[in-house]
């Protein structure tokens, strides 16, 4: 039995309970977990394009959440960097495979490493997550590089990044400028 079919087929009356329960079970699994993550379903459009590989996965196995993000302040033109935790609180791996942000068309996904006491960072294809794990992006490990922003980005502010996987899932995400935790 394939659940993403029944939730893309046309609701007939027989399909309808399910459809409700279907909706019921995966909008109170969301509020359980406490994510503010806004997680699109490709629609049927998309899946007629064939982008969307992996059809297999029912609603509730597929869940990264997104926590603790924040991106560093910084003036227009500069560089501004995007940390979070992405945790992996579904049954099925994943990759974060592309990033965009309304705040710079050029935001890309980075790793920093040392490489004879020099800090370096690199740009990442992808991140592969793997069902259950907690992947942190923080300073000095993988980021979200956010080149030239076009507006200055200040303590308070926020910006919203999109988040694209591997299996067709995007999540949106709203992030404040500024470490909370500073
Ligand atoms: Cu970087």
């Amino acid at each position: 039995m394939n659940n993403q079919n029944l939730l893309f087929s046309s609701a007939s009356t027989s399909t309808k309970p399910l459809i409700l329960l279907l909706l019921f079970v995966s909008i109170s699994l969301g509020l359980m977990l406490g994510c503010n993550n806004k997680v699109n379903r490709p629609d049927s459009a998309l899946e007629e394009q064939g982008r969307i590989t992996d059809l297999s996965m029912a609603e509730s196995e597929w869940n990264i959440a997104i926590e603790d993000a924040w991106a560093r302040p910084t003036k227009a033109g500069m560089m501004s960097a995007a940390y979070f935790t992405m945790h992996n609180v579904g049954s099925v791996p994943d990759s974060l495979v592309q990033v965009s942000s309304n705040a710079s068309k050029d935001v890309q996904i980075h790793l920093s490493y040392m490489n004879d006491e020099i800090m370096m960072m690199e740009e990442q294809p992808f991140v592969a997550i793997q069902a259950s794990e907690h992947i942190p992006f923080q300073p000095g490990g993988y980021h979200i590089m956010i080149i030239q922003p076009t507006k200055d980005m200040e303590e308070g502010d926020s910006i919203s990044l999109l988040l694209y996987f591997k299996s067709g899932m995007i999540i949106e995400e709203r992030i404040q400028v500024g470490n909370p935790t500073m």
